[in-house]
């Protein structure tokens, strides 16, 4: 199968990113025709600092090689080093009706939190993300729940051009972990684990043994002191709950019997350690890459040319479909 899928250098990778997403990457890559792509023209459509903003693309670059994604089988590349991404986001806008765009959720969230900020290109993000899938041929997009209506709205894309200008792309579909989709904020966790949020919020990938104890042990839990998973009820400690089964692959009901009786303090304390000794080969590698960012640098520009190739042989088949 043919996938792609794609991270923002937006902010600190956390444990969403990793348990919904990344994650997925891991188990489809040795049996399919990965592409993994750092999305920074995504990441410029909220306010943001162009010092930083290469610094976070390594970063992301650190964390796939750091999870254990091949880039011999597999190609990595930086969105922006392919310049087909925009023209296809271009062409596509053409055939995306302002509706579509104005009803996406994140549209509505995004334009709400950053309210004197809102730029087309933040309106527009769900068009470049079609152009990103469909560039490749992309059969599967695995993303965490909140990205599915950004992949249905580019299979709809797609199913719009080929009806228009004839059979050119294939229709993506997204793959969505059917526990961990969604890994709530720490703090309010009736709020998505999200990058550019307080850093109480979430796990950072790089976070120090000391940063994780803190921010589990602070982490908020509802009233009463049972293990027990109840998301409407009991949205802290289900989410802490699923953080603990997919990392340590034990099912969220052997959890509960395994803790039973105990309190919320014990249970947090055995989900820091876990934590901590889950992330360690991040801690580790980080200053690896850091002394030298060379390796980074040679991987992100091979995956580049890989992705530049297929990239234009579609823009090709577009080009002619739409008579330009
Ligand atoms: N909390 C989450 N739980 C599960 N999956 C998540 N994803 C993001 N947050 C969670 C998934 O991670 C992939 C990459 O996300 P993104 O970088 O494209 O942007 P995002 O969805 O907007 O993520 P953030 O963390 O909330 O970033 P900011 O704050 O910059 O907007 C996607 O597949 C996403 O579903």
């Amino acid at each position: 199968m043919k996938i792609f899928s794609g991270i923002q250098p937006s902010g600190e990778i956390h444990l969403g990113n990793y348990l919904a997403v990344i994650k997925q990457w891991l188990d489809l890559q040795s049996k399919n025709d990965c592409i993994f792509c750092i999305v920074d023209w995504h990441a410029i459509t909220v306010p943001y600092d162009p010092k930083i903003l290469q610094q976070k693309i390594k970063e992301v670059a650190a964390i796939y090689l750091t999870a254990g994604l091949s880039p011999k089988k597999n190609i990595i590349f930086t969105q922006s080093a392919v310049k087909e991404h925009t023209e296809l986001a271009w062409l596509l806008n053409t055939i995306t009706p302002i509706g579509d765009l104005q009803r996406m959720t994140q549209f509505k969230e995004k334009s709400a939190k950053h309210i004197k900020n809102v730029c087309a290109g933040l309106l527009n993000y769900p068009v470049l993300m079609a152009a990103d899938i469909l560039l490749y041929q992309t059969e599967v997009v695995p993303v965490g729940q909140d990205q599915k209506q950004h992949v249905e709205l580019a299979r709809e894309i797609a199913r719009r051009f080929n009806a228009r200008f004839g059979d050119t792309f294939t229709l993506p579909q997204a793959r969505i972990m059917k526990i961990g989709a969604k890994i709530m904020s720490l703090t309010e966790p009736t709020k998505k684990m999200s990058k550019s949020d307080k850093p109480e919020t979430c796990i950072g990938l790089f976070d120090t043994p000391e940063q994780i104890k803190k921010k589990i042990a602070s982490a908020t839990t509802d009233s009463g002191q049972e293990i027990k998973y109840n998301p409407n009820e009991k949205p802290g400690i289900s989410n802490l709950l699923t953080i603990h089964s997919l990392l340590s692959n034990k099912t969220i009901k052997d959890l509960e019997n395994e803790f039973t009786g105990q309190n919320y303090q014990t249970f947090k304390q055995k989900l820091a350690e876990l934590l901590i000794e889950n992330l360690e080969p991040f801690r580790n590698k980080k200053s690896e890459f850091e002394k030298n960012p060379a390796i980074i640098d040679k991987i992100l520009a091979n995956g580049a040319s890989r992705a530049e190739k297929i990239a234009q042989e579609t823009m090709e088949k577009v080009r002619l479909a739409m008579g330009l």
